[in-house]
């Protein structure tokens, strides 16, 4: 399989293309508008066919390029049903597949750090989005978010998964690329074996975080897809 880790530094988001060698088809994880040039010559210097545009969620700190890839590459929206988005193409599911050539990435539904959060999986790495972060985890304080719902899916089902499978976040904001199960159920300070779901609720109820930057323009943007609206 094709595998890039892309980064935008003002959102510190991680966008990844992931694509079937032999078939060119390609899927985009987390696609940033403000890095659309970089990724639109990335997949046209590999030649690549991009069939899907996944957003693990509606995100609150940046503007999703999935409408503009669909206007200019031709790439389907996915984003979870629990959006309730009438701009995405795909309203994913809990146990759907988005296939590319000879993969498909597994969607799993882990509300928490917002309502329609997903995950994406595949054999030997899941894709966390913000649900589960490097020795992290998304903040459950907006966006219908819930940490006891985030609690309950991390230990349900990304730590049910095989301990060595690679966790690749949606962020990172300390330099982290990547962990595994196996580490963050040993090392993550707010999720490893041993904190109580009472005691997490309490770590998230705590953090007294800024409210994103971008918020205003990003969420109302992303509610469209990331569809701007038209300057007149
Ligand atoms: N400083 C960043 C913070 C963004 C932020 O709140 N990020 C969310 C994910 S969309 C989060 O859960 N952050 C966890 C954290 O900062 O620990 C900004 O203003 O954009
Ligand atoms: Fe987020």
């Amino acid at each position: 399989m094709l595998f890039h880790q892309l980064f935008e530094p003002e959102s510190s988001t991680y966008t990844y293309l992931l694509a079937d060698p032999a078939t060119r088809e390609a899927i985009l994880i987390d696609p940033v508008i403000d890095t659309i040039e970089r990724d639109i010559k990335l997949i046209q210097e590999y030649g690549l066919d991009l069939k899907y545009v996944c957003d693990t969620h509606v995100h609150a700190d940046h503007i999703t390029a999935a409408d503009e890839l669909r206007s200019r590459l031709g790439a389907k929206t996915c984003v979870s049903r629990n959006a309730s988005l009438p701009c995405a193409d795909i309203a994913l599911k809990d146990g759907d597949f988005v296939k590319f050539g000879a993969y498909s990435l597994k969607v799993l539904e882990t509300p928490g750090h917002s309502s329609c959060s997903l995950c994406f999986v595949l054999p030997d790495r899941v894709f966390t989005g913000d649900t589960l972060l490097v020795r992290g985890c998304g903040r459950t304080d907006f966006q219908n978010g819930s940490a006891e719902q985030l609690y309950d899916n991390v230990r349900e089902k990304l730590f049910a998964l095989p301990p060595e499978t690679i966790v690749y976040p949606a962020h990172d904001y300390k330099g982290h690329t990547s962990s595994s199960i196996a580490m963050e159920k040993v090392h993550n300070p707010r999720l490893k074996d041993g904190v109580s779901r009472e005691e997490f609720v309490k770590i998230m109820a705590d953090l007294g975080l800024p409210v994103p930057k971008k918020l205003h323009e990003a969420l109302p943007a992303n509610l469209a897809c990331g569809k701007r609206p038209a300057v007149s």
